[in-house]
C-alpha cells in the first residue's frame, strides 16, 4: 500500500503541473486519468491486493484523488468554454483562437482584355452609345453579304473562315459587324452603339496571330452624321483611353462596308516622337479602321441612305492591350498563366 500511496502522490503532483491548453490536451488528459482503461479506474482495481484492514483508508485516499482528478477537469473544461463536449469528439476548431487573421482565398483578377474592353465601352457610354450584343455563330448574311463584301472576297475563303461543316452557310463571325447588321434591320433610328465580342479567323497561331481575339466595333447612324463627327469621336476617345497629350492622323484605305474608309493612327506613346521599335521608327501606331458606312450597306439593311448617313470604326482589343502595357506576344491572353493575369488591375 506504501508503493501505491507514493503513486497517487506522483499522479498529484504531474497533475498540478499540466496545463492544458486546448480541447485536445484536455481529451488527452481525460483519457489517461479518468478514462475506462485509465490511472483512477487502474487504482481502483487495485483495491482487491489491499489488506481488509486497510481497505477503508486507502478507499478515500484513492477517493479524494479521483475527487482531485475529476475537479482539475471540471475547472479546464469550463475555462475552455462550451466548444468541449465531455466523451464527444472535440468539435473541429475547439481550441482555436478565433482572432487570428483568417487564410487568405485566392480570388482571381480580371483579365487584361476585359479590363481594356470595359475602359474601352464607358467611353464610349459616356459620349450616349449603348451596348449591343449578338451570336459567335452567324450566318453568311449578317457577316457577309449584308456588308457588301463581294462573293469573292478573300475573307470569304475557307482559308481565312471558319464554316460549319454541316452547313456551309453558317460560320464563326469574323467581325462584330454582324450585330451591328442586325441592329439596322431592326430600323429603330437613330444608332449609337457599340459592339464588344470574340471573333474568329482560320490564322496559323504565332505571337502576332491567333484563331480568335476580340472586337470593339462601333457605329453611330442619323441624319446629317459627318466624318468631321467620326474624327472628333474617335478623337476624344483616344485621348480618354491614352491621355491628353495623343495625336491623330488619318490615312486612307479600303473597307467594302465603308466608303471613304481609313486607318486611324495615334503618336507612338512608347518614344514620344523619337522612333522606337512600337512605332516601327515611324512615331505613329495604327489603332482602329473606320469609314462612312456604305450607302448599300444602309440599304442591305432597309435603312433610306437618302435621309440617313453614319459612320463606323472597328478596334482589335489585343491590339490596343499590347500597346497599352507592352505586351509583346499575342498567346499570353489565351494561355492563362496565372503569373501574368495577375499583374493586371482592374479599375474597370
Ligand atoms: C471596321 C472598319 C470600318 C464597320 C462597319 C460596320 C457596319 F456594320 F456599319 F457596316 N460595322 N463595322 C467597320 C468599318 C469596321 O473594322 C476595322
Amino acid at each position: 500500500m506504501e508503493n501505491l500511496l507514493q503513486q497517487i502522490e506522483g499522479y498529484k503532483q504531474e497533475i498540478d503541473a499540466i496545463e492544458i491548453n486546448g480541447a485536445v490536451a484536455l481529451e488527452e488528459y481525460r483519457i489517461r486519468f479518468l478514462g475506462t482503461k485509465g490511472i483512477v479506474k487502474a487504482l481502483f482495481g487495485e483495491m482487491r491486493n489491499i489488506p481488509a484492514d486497510q481497505k477503508k483508508e486507502f478507499g478515500a485516499i484513492l477517493n479524494d484523488f479521483k475527487l482531485f482528478a475529476e475537479r482539475k477537469f471540471d475547472t479546464w473544461k469550463n475555462s475552455l468554454g462550451d466548444l468541449v463536449t465531455v466523451n464527444e469528439e472535440a468539435p473541429a476548431g475547439a481550441g482555436i483562437d478565433w482572432t487570428l487573421p483568417g487564410d487568405p482565398s485566392p480570388i482571381g483578377s480580371r483579365h487584361p482584355i476585359s479590363i481594356v474592353r470595359n475602359e474601352i465601352v464607358s467611353i464610349f457610354r459616356r459620349l450616349g452609345f449603348s451596348v449591343a450584343e449578338g451570336p459567335e455563330i452567324e450566318d453568311d448574311w449578317h457577316n457577309f453579304t449584308a456588308l457588301n463584301l463581294p462573293e469573292n472576297h478573300p475573307a470569304r475563303d475557307m482559308q481565312d473562315t471558319f464554316y460549319m461543316n454541316q452547313n456551309p452557310d453558317w460560320l464563326l463571325r469574323t467581325h462584330t459587324s454582324n450585330v451591328q447588321v442586325r441592329e439596322m434591320e431592326k430600323h429603330k433610328l437613330p444608332i449609337r452603339i457599340v459592339c464588344p465580342g470574340r471573333v474568329y479567323r482560320n490564322e496559323t497561331i504565332s505571337a502576332r496571330a491567333h484563331c480568335f481575339f476580340h472586337q470593339v466595333e462601333g457605329l453611330y447612324i442619323d441624319e446629317h452624321v459627318s466624318f468631321a463627327d467620326l474624327k472628333q469621336t474617335l478623337y476624344f476617345f483616344v485621348q480618354e483611353l491614352f491621355g491628353r497629350e495623343v495625336k491623330i492622323r488619318f490615312r486612307p484605305s479600303y473597307f467594302p462596308f465603308t466608303e471613304p474608309s481609313a486607318e486611324m493612327d495615334i503618336s507612338c506613346l512608347l518614344c514620344n516622337g523619337k522612333g522606337c521599335n512600337v512605332c516601327k521608327q515611324t512615331t505613329w501606331v495604327e489603332i482602329l479602321g473606320c469609314g462612312m458606312v456604305h450607302p448599300q450597306v444602309l440599304e442591305n439593311c432597309g435603312i433610306d441612305s437618302n435621309k440617313y448617313t453614319g459612320f463606323a470604326f472597328g478596334m482589335g482589343i489585343e491590339r490596343i492591350t499590347m500597346l497599352k502595357y507592352q505586351i509583346n506576344d499575342l498567346r499570353l491572353f489565351s494561355e492563362n498563366d496565372v503569373r501574368f493575369l495577375q499583374q493586371f488591375t482592374a479599375t474597370y
